[in-house]
């Protein structure tokens, strides 16, 4: 049922657009899209957000939500299923899936701020028919618990204060989701009722105590005040007039970018504090946005300075396209042809897997948590990858920082570990700062490179205690 192809399309012709935006502090774009009963078109499509060749995924079945965990593990929903993939690898390779108790297809996907669980959801499909939000543990690709709503709608989700609480939305309600460590869902708050309707998308204004929500038919944007036990309460409005869909919100936390279906434009807020306006900025786009309920069909940078946003025509113009911010003005496009609907976009950093070799020269390689010392561990180069250009102020080893010597120091040297002839970095950790138990069987080393590019590796240890 599953394959995936890598794509060599080229980016040349828009090579001239890439050297002239900053970097975006992003690796990759991931849009899912869909075409019923036209399986190779129900796909993911990877596209790096500063050119090279496209990948992608496809899925049999139509494509809907998706997360992205910080370590490169996608999760996309089709049908009732949620498939994971490590982005990581070319082409991206297939982790296993999970069955999720639905009558309908599973839509919503939000991966918890922890990045432990992801919370789904379904869309409506009929309103006799029951709607169950599920969490599944990232790690295990195992359903934590489903919680059954009964007969009713859910359209989107966002996690409010950390992984501890999320808000379910519904055509006009809304409900607080509680959260305990393991990611079970320990309480569903009872409805409330908003007095706008036709709730179609979400965002969450960076601080965590305000959100959005664009209303379809109501032509409002909602300003949600949110409280520090996740529950919300109506704040503002924003008059709209082209039926709000999906919104994104700037990491600055002082843009919103909402797409509107009946006027085909990206409109621009304001946000300052807790109060939302219009800045009046319409972004004209040459199709039609589609998200379907709940679907973030944009998606801003980190840096604020482009918007990717998925467009169709309904036939054969179906992709994603890029909106310069600094701007406000389309990118002429489309930037990736997807084939199928665009729905959800989403972005992400990719990691490079590096070697690294806890206790140079040595196997097994035993660590006696009594020990007074540090613990050696080498971050290997290779043909490709040169271990200097890691920052060691970066790097965290089984959770600890680099040890120092005197004030701030730190321990560690470049040395040629495994005869190679390249020079690998060494770095020490203190012994007593390592987050590690007698059970563990590996340790995982993460850090950046002093351009941005982020690093992780493993090996195996035996604990001694
Ligand atoms: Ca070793
Ligand atoms: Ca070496």
């Amino acid at each position: 049922m599953y394959f995936t192809a890598v794509s060599s399309r080229g980016f040349s012709a828009l090579a001239f657009l890439f050297a002239a935006l900053a970097a975006p502090g992003q690796d990759i774009g991931v849009v899912s899209a869909y075409r019923y009963n036209d399986p190779p078109n129900n796909k993911v499509v990877i596209f790096p957000l500063n050119g090279g060749p496209l990948r992608e995924i496809v899925i049999g079945e139509p494509t809907g939500g998706m997360g992205i965990t910080p370590d490169g593990v996608l999760a996309v929903t089709h049908a009732s299923w949620v498939s994971f993939f490590d982005l990581n690898s070319t082409p991206p390779a297939f982790l296993g899936k999970v069955s999720v108790p639905s009558p309908c297809p599973v839509n919503g996907v939000e991966l918890s701020p922890n990045a432990r669980f992801l919370l789904t959801i379904h869309v409506w499909c009929a309103y006799w028919m029951p709607s169950y939000v599920t969490t599944i543990d990232v790690a295990t690709r195992q359903v934590i618990g489903s919680v059954n709503l009964g007969p009713t709608d859910a359209f989107d989700t966002i996690f409010t204060t950390g992984s501890d609480h999320a808000l379910l939305f519904g055509w006009s309600w809304w409900r607080t989701l509680g959260f305990d460590s393991a990611g079970a869902i320990s309480s569903v708050s009872d409805p409330t009722y908003g007095t706008k309707y036709a709730t179609q998308g979400s965002a969450l204004v960076p601080g965590g105590r305000l959100a959005l929500l664009t209303n379809g038919q109501s032509q409002t944007v909602t300003v949600l005040s949110i409280d520090a036990a996740g529950a919300a309460a109506e704040s503002g409005f924003v008059n709209m007039n082209g039926w709000p869909q999906a919104v994104a919100i700037n990491g600055a936390g002082r843009r919103a970018y909402v797409t509107e279906y009946t006027h085909s434009t990206v409109a621009v807020l304001a946000i300052a504090g807790s109060s939302v306006s219009d800045t009046n900025i319409r972004i004209a786009l040459p199709y039609q946005v589609y998200t379907g309920f709940g679907m973030n069909g944009i998606a801003v940078t980190e840096d604020g300075r482009r918007a990717y946003v998925g467009l169709t025509d309904w036939f054969t113009n179906n992709g994603v396209w890029m909106i310069d911010l600094t701007t406000n003005t389309l990118v002429p496009g489309p930037l990736v042809a997807t084939g199928g609907i665009p729905r959800e976009i989403r972005l992400a950093t990719l990691v490079l897997p590096v070697g690294i070799d806890i206790k140079p020269g040595s196997y097994p390689n035993s660590i006696n948590l009594r020990s007074q010392g540090t613990v050696p561990v080498a971050v290997l180069s290779s043909r490709d990858f040169d271990a200097a250009t890691v920052n060691p102020s970066t790097v965290r080893f089984a959770g600890a920082a680099v040890a120092l010597r005197g004030k701030d120091q730190p321990m560690a040297g470049l040395e040629d570990v495994n005869g190679d002839l390249l020079k690998d970095l060494v770095l020490h950790f203190a012994t007593a700062d390592l987050q590690l138990t007698p059970a563990s069987t590996e340790a995982v080393l993460t850090g950046t490179t002093y351009s941005g590019r982020r690093i992780r590796g493993k090996d195996s240890v035996r604990v001694l205690d």
